[in-house]
Order: structure tokens, then sequence, then C-alpha cells
């Protein structure tokens, strides 16, 4: 599955990371989400599209940063 890495603020704890990964997983329970705190990088493994996963990211309250590498 492709992964997409998404730059997020508004994460400070592990509660927050795994709310992240909850939201995601609620849309694709197969994804595989890593999330680094101190950089703020969520990567998840996912078959979500980036839309899909931002909107997931998005409705737990975080906000998805727009990416250079996009
Ligand atoms: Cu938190």
């Amino acid at each position: 599955m492709p992964v997409l890495e998404m730059k997020v603020s508004g994460m400070t704890c592990d509660h927050c990371v795994r709310s992240v990964t909850k939201a995601i997983q609620a849309r694709d329970p197969h994804a595989r989400v890593k999330v680094d705190l101190a950089e703020g990088l969520v990567s998840a493994e996912t078959a979500l599209d980036r839309a899909g996963a931002v909107r997931a990211i998005e409705e737990a309250g975080y906000k998805v940063l727009p990416c250079a590498r996009d």
C-alpha cells in the first residue's frame, strides 16, 4: 500500500498520537500509522487517498499542513 506522509500540527502527547491513529484506522482498519511527535509527522500506510486521510485527521481535531513534497 502507498505511504502517505502528512505534516500535522496540534499533536502534543501520546493521546494525540492515538487519536490520529484511530481516526485513520476508523476509515481503514488495516492502515499502519506511524507518528513522529517531535516532527509532527504522520506516516500512514493506507488504502485511503490523501484527501480521505486528511479529512480523518482534521475531524479528529488536528490541522494538516501543506506539504512541500506534494
Ligand atoms: Cu495529546
